[in-house]
């Protein structure tokens, strides 16, 4: 909540500094924890043997301890009790001063895991105990040098009563367990690698175990086990074989193993997000851990499989080298998602993933670059760190990650990587430290590279080309510029990599020989133009015709590329381009610029039309033996609605939904038989299984069914329905169910009820079942989701019925939650205040579907501001909420 001044009056939340860094004035060596377990009143002691940090050029003898909503009931110094006045609290610091070279401190404090209900910490979820300690819900356990640069070796003793949590987990490797008379049994597992607080973690309750192993390359054998409510114990056999999957593809691709005995993942109802890293103790979201063909989508399937790997990966990317401050967090955080989509993309499709994270970068990264809540991927300041777990710090932090991997090449990437591990292993650094392992392993320099650390905003560049017949010359000019952001108005010019290709008229990319450079090397087909100016020529020789550019491919950078393509340039690189990525681009833009000009017109009131080229490159691409299915898919994708807004000069929801609903139905009327054809041709009474074939076949065949059902022919109401029906797996069930659901057919309530009493039993179902309601483009959709607030299986106690809901709402239905008369915006406020004081971090993330009011008309902005300043002035009001709120309402920049 937000501070109080010393007056008792609310204090404005300060914001926290980069430059004001400064190393602990103590190190923690050991930590010995004993919990003595109880829902209401747990009884932390807390032993540490603490030293003075010799990198800590400050003479104090001051011992920082911070702490939260935690009852102080004793500290010592040395076995000398302290009383009161021997320390200085100060908000969530509490310091001790006078303190000798080397000390044991010891704290006892009790805390209240069942009134918990900010997620943080240590907290009940369906009755087992568990924790989520990053950033800083560590400090809510005990108090404690809560900072991820002070790494100690933890060891830690449970004692809980024995019928209601026979299980006691904690980080490490368990050494000792017994029995206490009154009931109560203990164990004590003891982590022998230095650690940062937030990474913490136990577990206790009554949970079924499945178990696993692994051989890491050098023989040793890991125990690997899933911890779950014992219903859920046949739904973990996929991320039992996901995480085998992550550790092998982690040695065999970055040389990285394994170092505990056992690797354990716990799944849990209630978590704020999807899974956490916790050293060698997993704790997951539920929805990111169980699976089964009935209960769990393909979509569900990759994720979780994405969602292991990126948490195993954690285990070098983020434990054993760990951030030196929260500033850093893109380090850990960049880096590892880098990893897991390159894990993803090796065990299914390159293209499909790349196309899959342009989009998510594109239509939510590129957006927040353009909004107040614009960051660099190493922010300057913040007020609540956990608002800074961005699509900035996460994807871009990717993309940052991913174009050092292409300037350096693939093997010096990697030899950079391993100095890294090897450099900084058992350490807190920084970015810095991370960029010059890659200079020293490839001896290129990436001074100018890290403004992509340091900047915020999203670079665009402006191509212009010209081609000389005469001397065969072919010229490209590259001219980049970034819109201010806050705090930022004049940018440096970026080191921007850019994979390029000429491609000749039949298609096929032409030799490359850039004026300047010797041509002794065998000719080149695709270059890696560097650009580090604000304008740079680059000149190409020997072009016998004028050639097609193929720029970006790959999207080697995190750019906006503005390039004047007419339709048949964009046609031609659709059916020809041999970089995949490019080729699905092309569609994309093809698409971009037909819808955007049906927007234009829908404003102007004007009829709409199609070309029939348009509607014959689409049957093409329907059509197509030789392309893959899952790219089919991708091309026959639309760009989202978020994203045609963000292409939009000023967003006009209504005229972006009606373009795209009057695309969509007229492409369906007029390829419904090709669509038909297909839909049955892809039938398969196979048994459910999670391959890459079998899912593009599944996908491509929901496709079809959600065009034709654009038409509302009444054979395809009744294979919606007869889909629905008899399917046997999760993904076309609830592809004909979410389909049924944007029509106002008879069979949706049947369908939707039919669904409900089925699966009212499944948390996770029964959470599909609510966001496919809140999705829906139906008129009435907000007076749905109202009355959901009140049904029996929804509680705003749980992220991820809040989710599914209200965020599905607010964030996955533009023309319902944009409604002119500001409704949606008042639903949404009146939610972000009744979670503020329950659980801060949700209220958050939700609010932050206000923040981009500027770009809208003066009505809804004028109801957008309303409600923002409305929650502002409502007192309490969380650091969270208040960061997102406040800046949200600060003068934004102009998107350029
Ligand atoms: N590191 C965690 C995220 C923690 C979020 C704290 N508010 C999960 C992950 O990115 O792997
Ligand atoms: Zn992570």
């Amino acid at each position: 909540m937000a501070e109080l001044a010393k007056d008792g009056t609310p204090a404005t939340p300060r914001a926290i500094r980069l430059t004001d860094y400064r190393p602990p004035a103590y190190q923690v060596e050991t930590v010995e924890l004993r919990f003595e377990l109880d829902p209401a009143n747990t009884r932390v002691h807390c032993r540490m043997t603490v030293s003075r940090n010799p990198a800590c050029k400050v003479q104090g003898h001051e011992l920082n301890l911070y702490g939260k909503d935690v009852e102080l009931v004793r500290l010592s110094v040395d076995g000398i009790e302290r009383d009161k006045n021997t320390w200085v609290i100060d908000d969530e610091t509490l310091t001790l001063s006078g303190m000798p070279e080397r000390a044991v401190v010891e704290i006892e404090t009790l805390i209240h895991p069942d009134s918990n209900t900010a997620l943080e910490g240590l907290y009940v979820s369906s009755g087992m105990f568990c924790t989520q300690c990053e950033a800083e819900g560590f400090r809510r356990i005990t108090w404690f040098p809560d900072r991820p640069d002070v790494m100690a070796r933890y060891t830690t003793t449970l004692v809980a009563e024995k019928t209601n949590y026979p299980v006691l987990l904690s980080n490490g490797n368990p050494i000792k367990r017994g029995e206490l008379d009154d009931g109560r049994h203990w164990a004590t597992w003891e982590d022998p690698f230095p650690k940062p607080s937030y990474l913490f973690a136990l577990v206790a309750g009554d949970l079924a175990c499945i178990e696993g192993d692994f051989t890491t390359r050098s023989g040793r054998k890991v125990d690997i086990r899933i911890y779950v409510e014992h219903e859920n114990r046949h739904k973990c056999e996929h991320a039992m074989d996901s995480i085998k999957q992550a550790m092998r593809w982690d040695e065999e691709t970055f040389g990285r193993e394994y170092d505990l005995d056992i690797f354990m993942i716990v799944a849990v109802n209630d978590f704020n997000m999807g899974a956490m890293e916790n050293k060698g103790l997993n704790i997951f979201n539920s929805s990111c851990v169980l699976a089964s063909p009935e209960t769990a989508t393909d979509a569900d399937y990759y994720n979780i499989q994405s969602i292991i790997g990126h948490e195993y990966f954690h285990n070098w990317s983020g434990n054993r080298v760990t951030c030196r401050d929260w500033f850093q967090l893109s380090l850990k955080e960049g880096f590892t998602v880098y990893r897991d989509q390159e894990f993803s993309a090796d065990l299914n499709s390159h293209p499909v993933k790349r196309i899959n994270d342009v989009n998510i970068l594109r239509a939510h990264q590129f957006a927040q670059d353009a909004s107040p809540m614009a960051h660099p991927v190493r922010p300057d300041s913040y007020i609540e760190i956990s608002n800074f777990y961005t699509v900035t710090v996460y994807n871009k932090g990717a993309e940052v990650v991913r174009m050092i991997r292409t300037l350096l090449g693939a093997e010096t990437f990697r030899q950079g990587c391993d100095l890294y591990f090897e450099r900084h292993d058992g350490q807190a650094v920084t970015t810095d430290d991370f960029v010059a392992a890659m200079e020293d392993a490839s001896g290129i320099d990436l001074t100018r590279f890290k403004r992509w650390y340091s900047q915020a905003g999203t670079p665009v560049i402006d191509v212009e080309d010209h081609y000389d017949p005469q001397q065969q010359r072919y010229q490209l000019t590259l001219r980049q510029h970034c819109p201010a952001t806050p705090g930022q108005a004049d940018k440096k010019p970026f080191h921007i990599p850019l994979l390029t290709a000429l491609l000749s008229g039949d298609g096929s990319p032409l030799p490359l020989q850039l004026e300047g450079t010797s041509d002794s090397m065998a000719p080149q087909h695709e270059m890696l133009l560097e650009l580090f100016d604000q304008e740079q020529r680059f000149t190409f020789t020997g072009v016998a015709e004028r050639p097609t550019p193929s720029l970006l491919r790959g999207f080697t950078a995190p750019v906006r590329l503005a390039i004047h393509r007419d339709e048949q340039t964009l046609a031609f690189l659709l059916a020809n381009d041999s970089d995949p990525f490019n080729r699905w681009d092309a569609g994309q833009t093809l698409a971009v610029n037909v819808l955007l000009k049906l927007v234009d017109a829908s404003q102007k009131q004007q009829t709409l039309d199609i070309d029939a080229t348009v509607i014959e490159a689409f049957r093409a691409t329907l059509n197509d033996p030789r392309l893959d299915m899952a790219l089919i898919v991708q091309a026959l994708s639309l760009p989202s609605e978020a994203y045609l807004a963000d292409q939009s000069e000023s967003v006009d929801v209504d005229a972006i939904h009606a373009a795209r609903m009057y695309f969509r139905k007229t492409l369906a009327e007029q390829l419904y038989d090709d669509f038909a054809r297909r839909y049955q041709a892809l039938q398969s009474d196979a048994p459910y299984r999670f391959d890459a074939n079998d899912m593009a076949q599944r996908s491509l065949k929901n496709l079809c069914l959600s065009w034709m059902m654009e038409t509302e022919k009444q054979q395809a109401r009744e294979l919606c329905v007869q889909q629905f029906e008899q399917s046997s797996n999760m993904t076309d069930t609830l592809a004909a169910l979410s389909t049924l659901a944007q029509h106002d057919f008879p069979e949706r309530e049947k369908a939707l009820e039919d669904f409900y009493t089925q699966w009212k039993d499944d948390p996770q179902v029964v959470e599909k079942w609510f966001a496919i309601q809140a999705g829906s483009r139906l008129p009435e959709t907000l007076q749905r989701v109202t009355a959901l607030l009140e049904h029996p299986a929804f509680t705003l106690k749980n992220p991820n019925k809040v989710r599914a809901l209200i965020g599905r709402f607010c964030q996955g239905n533009p023309v319902r939650f944009h409604a002119a008369d500001g409704r949606g915006y008042r639903f949404l406020a009146d939610r972000v205040l009744e979670l503020d004081s329950m659980n801060p971090q949700i209220a958050a993330r939700l609010v932050s579907a206000l923040s981009r009011w500027k770009r809208y008309d003066p009505t809804r902005q004028h109801h957008m501001t309303q409600q923002l300043e409305r929650i502002l002035s409502h007192e309490p009001l969380s650091r969270d909420v208040f960061e997102i709120v406040s800046k949200s309402l600060d003068a934004s920049p102009k998107i350029t």
